[in-house]
């Protein structure tokens, strides 16, 4: 089994939005940091031209996420700039069987790294905080997969549309603040931000810990997503989706 392979084969599927087998049906002694191997080599063969390596996601770092797919511990994955939507349109038609998610986006100004830190190391490191929707699209058929597949298809990281409005980090309660998520006017989702390993922080917190073990470090100037607040829901070419976190505001997606 070779990982170079198995990871341009991933960045196919990715690239061209194609449908692949489990990864593990082929190769069933992959294990999960051979996959994060193979995250890494196939966002890196997408890191040419425009397209920067602009940070990491956490994912399944909630309870509703982690029943939904059936995967019980919390993962990463890379983001890059292909991945920022710069308007609030989604062409569907270049997806799978995309879903969308509520989350939480944190900008850091200051390098956070090592297998020790604390939330009281992260909160200096934060520049802002923004509201976030991100569209997920597995890779694998029927949206079904391990937690090695899953990791392997960079946590299935599609698109991130942030809100245009920054927030400070010190003035809003980020385990209390509350999303509903509504689809063409009906309420589908609603949760709260401690749905994230009991408030956000933690998310990131947990994320530094995980790539410390890979000599990584989250780098001034880059975003975390911390994990879906809520489950994902299925969309539809015409669809609007509405992320209404109250008092915090409002982010629209239309799916064209
Ligand atoms: C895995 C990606 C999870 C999150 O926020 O939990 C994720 C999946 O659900 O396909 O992005
Ligand atoms: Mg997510």
């Amino acid at each position: 089994m070779k990982l170079v392979q198995l990871a341009k084969h991933v960045a196919e599927s990715q690239r061209n939005g194609y449908e692949m087998d489990k990864l593990t049906l082929s190769n069933p002694e992959l294990t999960v940091n051979q996959a994060y191997e193979i995250q890494k080599l196939s966002i890196n063969e997408t890191l040419t031209g425009d397209n920067k390596f602009i940070g990491w996601k956490m994912g399944l770092t909630s309870k509703v996420k982690q029943q939904q797919v059936g995967v019980e511990e919390a993962i990463y994955g890379r983001l890059t700039s292909a991945m920022e939507l710069n308007n609030p349109y989604l062409k569907v038609g270049e997806f799978i069987h995309p879903r969308v998610e509520p989350e939480f986006a944190f900008l850091f100004k200051g390098e956070l790294k090592g297998a020790n830190i604390t939330a009281k190391d992260v909160w200096p490191a934060v520049e802002c905080v923004f509201l976030a929707l991100e569209v997920i699209d597995s890779r694998y058929k029927n949206f079904s997969f391990t937690l090695t597949d899953v990791v392997a298809d960079n946590a299935s990281s599609a698109k991130i549309l942030l809100s245009n409005q920054a927030f400070s980090p010190y003035h809003t309660d980020w385990a209390l603040a509350e999303v509903m998520l509504f689809q063409n006017g009906e309420m589908q989702k609603k949760g709260l931000g401690e749905a994230v390993l009991d408030h956000p922080i933690h998310s990131i917190v947990e994320l530094v810990k995980m790539i410390s073990r890979e000599g990584l470090s989250i780098q001034a100037g880059m975003i975390v997503l911390v994990g879906g607040i809520t489950d994902a829901i299925s969309i539809q070419a015409n669809d609007e989706i509405i992320a209404d976190y109250g008092k915090l505001g409002k982010l629209t997606l239309h799916v064209i």
